[in-house]
């Protein structure tokens, strides 16, 4: 099941962004990340800034255009900024690029090697949902900032004050968010190219026409390291988020990425004191008897998380905490997750509810419901 494509995990989440630069400085500043590489015209690069920072396992790049008839910047006009590259670490790149068009994938980029004075990387990519790709990469013979043609960088600001120096670990899982009637099919096309396979989480018909007006399924490889939820509109009394997405992302994209994070709670309060701005959950959902029931002892004590708006599922593997931030652009398009797992393997199913009205309310306010 794994053989067919074996994958070793995230690599980078690349953004195409209006000012890398100012981007850099938001993930650095409000997400804690680390600025570990650059390149641009001063490493010969005429057309493009790009910004690469990390947290622990966790790399995004942000390229912006210096041109106005560049891709880039093309892409920035029609979806504003946005995820365009999921990029996965594979063991055998050759292998796995084959695999995938042999299954049905549109090849982007052949497999190709990069190299400099610290060795190479071995690159590929495919096509995925809307305008969005999955560059395969190899970097096990690499030991440069990120890659040839990147110079490293200096953080732009101190470390945030925790104990390990930053506010997450890695990437949990990136969310893709397509078109009425694909959800099945791009599902499909993750188990035929990538031997990815269905998680038991998902919105049902039941609970899609009821509240959330979206369905989702959950593929992932068989190590569980790469997840990728999918979500589709559904059919229902109100506008759907996802259509909401779908308009102003101008198509299919990535909805949000979940960080992982071992602390959630000093997480949220950095992030909120530089100025992200979270869902609210009503004060209800934590003074819900039937909620204390059903989550039992939490490592904190529910004042806390109920003082952070974070929400808490509990399922037969363990819990988890997770929050939800307002989108983080001008488009009401991509947003970010954090997460606190301790056992449970799910995605919050019993927080959709909750999590689900607390998105209403912000696309009522917006004009969008
Ligand atoms: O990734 C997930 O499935 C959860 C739940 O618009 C979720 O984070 C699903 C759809 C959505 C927001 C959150
Ligand atoms: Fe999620």
């Amino acid at each position: 099941m794994s053989d067919v494509f074996p994958v070793n995990g995230m690599d980078a989440v690349v953004f195409a962004v209006g000012n890398a630069r100012q981007a850099a400085h938001y993930y650095s500043t409000a997400f804690g990340m680390r600025l570990v590489a650059y390149r641009g015209p001063e490493n010969g690069d005429r057309d493009t800034a790009a910004y690469v920072l990390t947290s622990g396992g966790a790399t995004f790049e942000f390229r912006g255009s210096l041109r106005p008839d560049t891709d880039l910047a093309r892409h920035v006009a029609a979806h504003g900024d946005g995820v365009i590259d999921l990029a996965i670490q594979v063991p055998d790149v050759e292998a796995a690029y084959a695999h995938a068009v042999a299954h049905g994938a549109r090849g982007l980029a052949e497999p190709y090697t990069l190299e400099d004075e610290h060795g190479k990387v071995q690159l590929a990519a495919i096509a995925t949902y809307g305008e969005t790709r999955h560059t395969l990469i190899d970097r096990s013979n690499y030991g440069g900032a990120y890659l040839p043609g990147y110079a490293a960088a200096e953080p732009l600001v101190a470390p945030p004050a925790t104990k390990n120096g930053r506010l997450f670990q890695a990437v949990d899982h990136c969310v893709g968010n397509v078109e009425l009637g694909k959800m099945d099919e791009w599902v499909e096309f993750y188990r035929k190219v990538m031997g990815f396979t269905n998680m038991a989480e998902f919105i049902g018909d039941d609970i899609a026409t009821e509240y959330s007006a979206l369905m989702s399924k959950v593929v992932a490889d068989g190590s569980r390291k790469v997840k990728f939820p999918l979500n589709e509109p559904a059919v229902s009394r109100k506008k759907s988020q996802i259509d909401e997405y779908l308009e102003f992302y101008g198509g299919p994209g990535v909805q949000h990425i979940a960080l992982a994070t071992n602390d959630i709670l000093t997480t949220v309060d950095h992030m909120r004191a530089a100025g992200v701005r979270f869902l609210a959950t009503p004060d209800s959902y934590y003074d819900d008897p039937e909620l204390r029931e059903r989550i039992g002892r939490v490592r904190v004590p529910i004042e806390e998380l109920k003082k952070r708006k974070i929400l808490v599922d509990r399922d037969e593997d363990g819990y988890l905490l997770q929050i939800f931030t307002e989108p983080v652009q001008d488009r009401p398009t991509v947003f970010f997750e954090l997460i606190e797992r301790h056992g449970s393997l799910g995605f919050g199913k019993g927080n959709f509810k909750a999590l689900f009205e607390a998105i209403e309310r912000e696309q009522e306010r917006r004009g969008n419901l």
